[in-house]
């Protein structure tokens, strides 16, 4: 599927016209997935990416248990605690939020921030459950380890449709309804340019991919709820920052601020009410934490 570029009166406007928006929430409903390039000053993130890549060298040493050990995959998230590099411009992107208030209903809640780093090596992570922007720092590419997807497969899956693996980090679909699909609908891996945002409905079926290029290939997710979800998770800040990360007419920012040592321990860590919703779902899905799954 294309990318969607903003033209020249969009950019303008800093919003996609109605028939753009009839498409792209057209496409993103069937497909489970959307990428929108062109969508910012790719000069915001420059600073962004070098903090990253720097930092990733003394990350990638001493592996948390539930990344990629053998793999290099590391979880690493976006400096909020170096406000002078725009972080916040993140989560605030006009085009982003503008899809997803038509995808998820209006005003929908900002609950987390996450980023991954796949270096040279294997990883797998098919998981469910919200809409994930995730912005790409690089070109994603098949042998840079652009993000695999089901696409459609959003649209049935089940909680019964998965497993615990080997990796415990999360589930993962069975295998015998993965090769099922294979055969009809197989997965594709998404270019996006730099500076690109690719959204993903977190119910669609998604992997994490190796990286056979030297160089990290790094995104920064925002994740975003529907406000009758009722989602636990809250975004863990800086205290400090509380102006940069405001709440508008177009999202509600579900800020926890905390000092600046328990924010860095905090950073690139998923917690397990991140995506856990208050409500109480038949499948018992909803009361689930991510540790059990
Ligand atoms: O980094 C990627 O390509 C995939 C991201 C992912 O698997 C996730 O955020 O759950």
């Amino acid at each position: 599927m294309p990318a969607f570029i903003p033209t020249e009166q969009e950019r303008a406007a800093q919003q996609f016209s109605p028939d753009t928006l009839f498409q792209a929430v057209r496409a993103f409903n069937r497909d489970g997935f959307l990428v929108m390039e062109d969508i910012m000053d790719t000069s915001v993130l420059d600073g962004i990416r070098d903090f990253l890549v720097g930092e990733g060298d003394d990350i990638r040493k001493p592996h948390k248990a539930e990344e990629g050990r053998a793999t290099g995959n590391f979880l690493q998230a976006a400096p909020a605690h170096l406000p002078e590099l725009g972080s916040d411009m993140l989560y605030k992107n006009p085009f982003v939020l503008q899809v997803i208030n038509a995808y998820l209903g209006a005003r929908p809640q900002f609950i987390y921030t996450a980023g991954n780093n796949a270096t040279k090596g294997e990883r797998c992570d098919r998981g469910c459950i919200q809409v994930a922007a995730q912005t790409v720092l690089c070109d994603f590419t098949p042998e840079s380890g652009a993000t695999e997807v089901w696409p459609g497969s959003h649209r049935f899956t089940a909680i019964t449709d998965h497993e615990e693996k080997n990796s415990g980090f999360a589930m993962e679909i069975r295998s015998e309804v993965v090769e099922k699909r294979r055969e009809t609908h197989p997965p594709v891996q998404v270019p996006c340019r730099y500076g690109g945002v690719f959204l993903r409905d977190m119910r669609l079926w998604h992997a994490g991919m190796p990286n056979s290029t030297h160089a990290d290939r790094i995104m920064l997710a925002c994740g975003y709820t529907a406000r009758w979800y009722q989602c636990e998770g809250t975004v863990k800040l800086p205290i400090g920052t509380e102006h940069l990360y405001q709440s508008s007419d177009l999202v509600e920012v579900m800020s926890e601020f905390l000092p600046l040592e328990e924010y860095l321990n905090m950073r690139n860590v998923i917690t397990p009410n991140q995506f856990q919703t208050r409500l109480h779902l038949d499948d018992g899905c909803g009361r689930r934490d991510i540790e059990e799954m």
